[in-house]
């Protein structure tokens, strides 16, 4: 029997992706089906697409009685239903290293954007104010300055040794200290967020840490300090964050990520000192393309009755 392969949620899926995938089964994609389109597609469905922003839960997984695999363009699985997948053994693998270096040179991209204002000094070129205008207001050096990094997992590491090199000093926060590690440790976000001059968030998403950054988390930063996210927009309350910026309870802000995707709230927008990207982290051709490798050796492994190489750590691995 031809596999089933169906696309679950709103991404930009690699053409070449797609191609390999298509050589394999007959690809659907589920938000192209008309509902009774895709009640029969799922009812063969026996691989599932998914990516960082996709849902799946438990009366998907009902839906779909055949489902071996989820296979996640991403490293982030914050969608899935986790202990459902497990309840129906069903494989759910991910992308986990190969996305590191990009996503951690965007938190340095964005933490460099929103500390120097690159914006607001691209646009006074851009309409003629260089030499007309009055000089752009002086910005802000990280050199010297605390970076706070809560959630210190594989990103996070590439985050700290970047941030390093440009001569900041490192804290972090987590559930547990780590014993190979010499940065400082913070039992709790609020103290991060005290200590620090930038808090910069790679945790992954979870029901715990939903709306975690709030305004007691962002008093707590200052008005000196900068919030920096490349990690999941639900994790910051973005109503607080608003308020934040616009009475100055913090300096400033670099987002990547946002709760409403696509999408960003005005209220983020047109401010010198808020850079902003549209979920651009593992954005590059190389990185994408090494994603969709990963995707197709754990895709193949599963076919091949082979052990995957990247599941979700507590998932099927064989
Ligand atoms: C992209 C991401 O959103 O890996 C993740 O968790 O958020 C990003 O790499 C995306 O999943 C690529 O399709």
């Amino acid at each position: 029997m031809a596999l089933t392969i169906l696309k679950v949620g709103k991404f930009d899926m690699l053409p070449e992706l797609e191609a390999q995938l298509k050589e394999r089964g007959s690809y659907y994609v589920d938000n192209a089906l008309s509902e009774s389109e895709r009640a029969e597609v799922r009812a063969r469905t026996d691989i599932v697409v998914a990516s960082g922003g996709s849902q799946f839960k438990a009366p998907d997984f009902d839906s779909c009685p055949n489902l071996r695999a989820i296979v996640c363009f991403s490293v982030g699985y914050d969608g899935i239903d986790i202990p459902s997948a497990i309840a129906h053994n069903v494989f759910v693998t991910h992308t986990p290293n190969v996305l590191n270096d990009d996503v951690a040179n965007t938190a340095l991209m964005l933490l460099l954007n929103c500390t120097r204002e690159a914006k607001a000094a691209h646009d006074y070129i851009e309409r003629g104010a260089w030499g007309k205008e009055p000089a752009l207001p002086l910005t802000t050096s990280i050199g010297g300055k605390k970076l706070g990094i809560a959630g210190l997992g594989r990103i996070g590491k590439e985050i700290a040794a970047r941030a390093a090199a440009f001569k900041m000093e490192i804290g972090y926060y987590g559930r547990h200290q780590q014993a190979d590690v010499s940065y400082r440790y913070f039992g709790s976000l609020q103290e991060l967020a005290t200590w620090c001059d930038v808090l910069l968030l790679a945790m992954p998403a979870s029901p715990d840490n939903f709306h975690c950054v709030d305004r007691t988390i962002l008093t707590a930063l200052g008005p000196q300090g900068y919030l920096v996210n490349i990690a999941r927009g639900s994790i910051v309350n973005t109503a607080d964050l608003i308020w934040a910026l616009d009475h100055q309870i913090i300096a400033g802000a670099g987002l990547d990520v946002f709760e409403q995707e696509p999408g960003v709230p005005e209220g983020l927008q047109h401010r010198s000192n808020v850079s902003l990207l549209p979920h651009q982290g593992s954005a590059t051709k190389e990185t994408r393309q090494a994603m969709a490798n990963l995707v197709i050796a754990n895709l193949d492994a599963i076919l091949q009755g082979k052990e995957v190489l990247t599941p979700v750590p507590g998932t099927r691995k064989i």
